[in-house]
């Protein structure tokens, strides 16, 4: 089986594409910009966004929502992320946090798989919870990664890991499970 996945971002195609090929499912990278409503919720804007895109395309397509919820910071910078990551970046990020004691944080990733000949429009969510780095560490990975330290990671940022560790304990791969046992159903339905 493959299955189109419509992101501009090549690490997130690599890790879903790794993760996803153990389940037998074979991934075909799309990279195009979605639509993305403004919105609160990550849920909300990856729907919006699959159903964008499986429309122009004239196929099933996956995309994908992440965002870096932090706790000193009431959450910021969410479904900003992106803006943030693009504007100020982790130098900038890491300023905000200059003499914060309060460290903690979580990644979440919505994927919303649509499919509108069969009517079909599912979200699949994934959270990782640890704590922003007081300095951007390791090279692996990419946007927040060298600043977010798992707290199942041994101290260690998600960019001091290879893909495939990162892809055992990320809100990505969570989510990319929960979407793989349900294509696994449906298949049998
Ligand atoms: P697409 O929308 O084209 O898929 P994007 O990079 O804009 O790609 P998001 O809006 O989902 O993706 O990501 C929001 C930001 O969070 C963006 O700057 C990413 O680099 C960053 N991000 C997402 N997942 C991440 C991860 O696993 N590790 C580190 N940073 C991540």
């Amino acid at each position: 089986m493959t299955i189109c996945f419509v992101t501009t971002n090549r690490g997130k195609y690599e890790e879903a594409s790794k993760l996803l090929r153990s389940f037998g499912i074979r991934v075909e990278w799309v990279n195009q910009e979605c639509v993305e409503i403004q919105s609160d919720s990550l849920e909300e804007i990856a729907k919006r966004s699959a159903q964008e895109a499986a429309q122009k395309l004239k196929r099933p397509v996956f995309v994908e929502d992440a965002g870096l919820f932090i706790e000193a910071l009431g959450g910021f910078p969410g479904p900003y992320s992106s803006y943030v990551y693009k504007t100020i970046g982790v130098l900038g990020v890491l300023k905000l946090m200059e003499g914060v004691e309060n460290r903690e944080a979580y990644f979440e990733s919505v994927i919303a798989f649509c499919d509108l000949v069969r009517g079909e429009l599912e979200a699949f969510s994934g959270r990782v919870y640890g704590r922003i780095s007081l300095e951007p560490r390791g090279s692996h990975g990419f946007g927040y990664d060298p600043i977010f330290i798992p707290s199942e990671g041994n101290g260690r940022t998600f960019a001091e890991m290879s893909t495939e560790e990162k892809n055992t304990l990320s809100h990505r791969a969570r989510a990319l499970r929960a979407f793989a046992s349900w294509l696994r159903n449906r298949r049998l339905v």
